[in-house]
């Protein structure tokens, strides 16, 4: 894939991008961000690898592998490798102690939970611009383990046979406080918090947390909410990040609607990289693959999707930016695509900066607030991807002309912007951010 020759001032941007990923870069992974982010984290790397495959295909597939050394003997891959780093992270080895109950692949210290599984489309954009032979030594280097990450996918998080994984964290979701996240996360709060919330004291709680030190807090989740999230990986440390014990216990358990779709869209990856290398998904993992497929037509309810509650199958009817990428993951059913696209398209998601994570009208919508209302880049491209992939170009092209537009416009690459002044947030040298701006500027038509 050729660079596009690029107008001076988008010349400058991708330049911008390009320094913020090298400023990122830790030799093979590249961190999500300079302090708030300091190490490797699952579907990060898959994003900025996508980003990087135009710069270095080499070590892009680098990034990819470099998620193999974190791996468990189950199969998972966890959603943070933790780097040989001082640098501060607030949920950092410590919080997990995750050297007690297992050993990674490469004896890397590791968080205990996995991420969307973006690993297969991250392989296969990259195997795009590599030659025949690059590319299947590549594939042959990953299979096996992004084999044994599927496999632990449903053998581990669909004990029941539903044909929808579930997730034990809301950090699993990678969108750590959508509404439906926050409101089935809340009654597992720490007795502390459930008593400052009472005598609405939350705020008390602001000077404890660490993790915001970068950014302001009312950019990312309130204090309540995270001391509840570091309450469940106590939980999740005590189950011994086993699913049959983690089942037993208060931990709230999600069949998260974006993940799995994420996953229907991995699979069909994971196949054509086992068919250019010659080798068969085992049976059993094409069953699973196949319930899966179906089984995202059980969240649905008139057209609109939702994540399910896994012990009580009951929806979590909040509308919110993952019920939207059943359409990234090409399983909504053709009568319902227009309705569909309608409503990405209708203001409550779609402004000139991109899709809002939650619609503008919620009342839980917070334009600056993390995963409860910004415009994120990584889903602008996953949702365009969709479009596109559902013929809908001119939708496609519009959102990703927009995403760059709204990235030019703050001459930085933030982490996340405002859908109603495309004013950007969090992080300002964020590494996926550059990354896909780096992709959108070389494929765009
Ligand atoms: C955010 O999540 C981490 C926990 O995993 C955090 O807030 O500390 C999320 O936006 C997540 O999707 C992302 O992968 C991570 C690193 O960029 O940050």
């Amino acid at each position: 894939m050729v660079a596009p020759s690029l107008p001076a001032e988008l010349a400058a941007l991708r330049e911008t991008a390009v320094s913020v990923l090298r400023g990122n870069d830790l030799g093979d992974v590249t961190r999500p961000s300079p302090t708030l982010y300091p190490h490797q984290w699952l579907w990060d790397s898959c994003f900025i690898a996508i980003g990087l495959r135009h710069l270095d295909p080499d070590r892009a597939a680098a990034e990819i592998l470099s998620l193999l050394r974190g791996q468990w003997p189950s199969g998972m891959i966890p959603h943070v490798i933790f780097a040989e780093t001082t640098d501060f992270y607030h949920a950092g080895p410590q919080r997990w102690r995750c050297d007690r109950v297992t050993t990674t692949a490469g004896g890397m210290q590791s968080t205990g939970v996995t991420q969307p599984p973006m690993i297969a489309e991250a392989a296969v954009r990259v195997g795009e611009v590599m030659t025949g032979s690059q590319r299947a030594a590549f594939y042959r280097a990953l299979y096996p383990g992004l084999l044994r990450f599927h496999q632990w996918l449903y053998d581990e998080r669909d004990p029941d046979d539903d044909g929808l994984v579930a997730l034990v964290h809301s950090w699993e979701s990678g969108m750590d406080n959508t509404p439906t996240w926050m409101e089935i996360t809340r009654p597992a709060a720490p007795l502390g918090v459930r008593v400052l919330r009472r005598v609405n004291g939350d705020d008390a709680l602001d000077a404890l947390r660490r993790d915001s030190k970068e950014v302001p807090p009312d950019e990312r989740l309130t204090s309540g909410d995270l001391f509840t999230l570091y309450r469940i990986v106590r939980e999740l440390r005590r189950s011994h990040y086993n699913f049959r014990e983690i089942r037993r216990t208060i931990v709230p358990l999600v069949q998260d609607v974006a993940f799995n779709a994420i996953l229907v869209r991995a699979n069909e990856h994971l196949a054509t990289i086992a068919a250019e290398i010659g080798e068969v998904i085992p049976p059993r993992l094409r069953r699973s693959i196949r319930r899966s497929r179906e089984a995202i037509s059980q969240l649905a309810v008139d057209g609109l999707y939702y994540s399910r509650d896994f012990r009580t199958h009951t929806l979590l009817r909040h509308e919110t930016i993952a019920g939207l990428l059943p359409l990234y993951a090409g399983v909504v059913p053709d009568d319902r695509v227009d309705a569909m696209v309608k409503m990405i398209s209708s203001p409550r998601y779609w402004s000139r900066f991109g899709v809002a994570s939650v619609p503008v009208d919620d009342p839980a919508f917070l334009p600056r607030c993390y995963w409860q209302g910004p415009v994120w880049v990584n889903m602008n491209w996953l949702i365009a991807d969709g479009l596109e992939r559902y013929g809908r170009l001119d939708a496609a092209d519009d959102l990703r002309r927009n995403t760059v537009d709204v990235i030019a416009a703050s001459g930085a690459m933030y982490e996340y912007y405002s859908p109603l002044d495309g004013s950007g947030a969090g992080s300002n040298r964020f590494s996926w951010t550059a990354a896909l701006l780096i992709d959108l500027l070389a494929t765009q038509r």
